[in-house]
């Protein structure tokens, strides 16, 4: 069972997606809400919706027809790093690193890297732009499975993030690690979320990433949740640890996939990120140059 947004005649709708496709409207604004409907009466989000479908005909859209938007108004979305091998060795090679690095170090620490990622306004749904930075050469895009969290921290879905990172940046110097992470248009969430108790096996997802430039493919890879240095409570414990969550944040959970190290995102790059089972989050890149804000 996956929740979806989708805009029609204007205005932005709530659904419940079955796993035939069928797609029924719920009556809340948001994820959020649904969340707090289910907390209240005690009842998981996979009952409510279930008591909702039960009473219900499905639309008549099908769910490829459908204008999909950011699938929820999290206020902060948070992000773990160095989480995979393959994140490290590339920290490592944009730092120019030669001895142990605090890459390594925290690779094998107990205590995982988490940074604040995104707001609610700088985080974007599929098919919106993300933006590129002016003052870097070298961004990529950091495709990552996102684990939709309530208050205390528990998981109540999945869903698919593109955590934008600038690697001259952060390689200059790790303290710039939040201007290499956050700007306008840097985080990409959805197209949909996965309820958590629908998901068999959420440490044996594939994530694949397709990048094209004027139509032709110029990257793909694929690589598994299997290869997760740590647990998602593991990440979880530490981010709720002294900390206040709200109802939907969304916590990445790192990427295990980078694209070689000759590779920058342009403008006008098309990024496809897709995980089996939530969907494929598509967003074309824009330089912000010419963007009106
Ligand atoms: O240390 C920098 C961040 C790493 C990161 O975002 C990742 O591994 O996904
Ligand atoms: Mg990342």
């Amino acid at each position: 069972m996956r929740i979806i947004k989708y805009k029609e005649k204007g205005a932005v709708l709530l659904a419940a997606v079955t796993d035939d496709s069928k797609v029924y409207a719920l009556p809340y604004a948001d994820f959020i809400e649904l969340m707090a409907r289910a907390d209240d009466k005690g009842e998981t989000c996979l009952t409510i919706v279930n008591e909702i479908i039960q009473d219900s005909l499905p639309l008549d859209e099908k769910l490829e027809d459908l204008s999909l938007q950011l699938p929820i108004n999290a206020y902060e979305v948070w992000a773990a790093g160095v989480t995979y091998s393959k994140s490290r060795d590339a920290r490592n090679h944009e730092a120019k690193a030669i001895v142990d690095s605090y890459y390594d170090k925290v690779y094998e620490a107990e205590r995982p890297e988490l940074f604040l990622k995104s707001t609610e306004r700088r985080t974007i749904g599929p098919n919106t732009p993300v933006y590129i930075r002016s003052d870097s050469n070298w961004q990529i895009p950091e495709p990552e499975l996102g684990l939709v969290l309530n208050r205390d921290g528990k998981i109540v879905g999945y869903t698919i993030g593109n955590d934008m990172s600038s690697r001259d940046i952060e390689g200059e110097n790790p303290l710039y690690l939040p201007q290499a992470k956050i700007w306008r248009h840097s985080c990409a969430i959805g197209p949909t979320i996965r309820l958590a108790e629908t998901v068999t096996d959420p440490y044996n997802l594939l994530i694949t990433c397709r990048i094209f430039r004027e139509g032709v493919k110029v990257f793909e890879d694929s690589a598994n949740t299997s290869l997760l240095k740590r647990k998602y409570d593991e990440l979880v414990s530490y981010l709720i640890r002294d900390n206040q969550l709200f109802d939907g944040t969304i916590l990445l959970t790192g990427t295990c996939i980078v694209p070689g190290d000759d590779f920058t995102l342009q403008e006008d790059d098309l990024i496809e990120i897709e995980i089996p089972g939530i969907g494929v989050l598509t967003n074309p890149v824009k330089s912000q140059v010419n963007v009106k804000v």
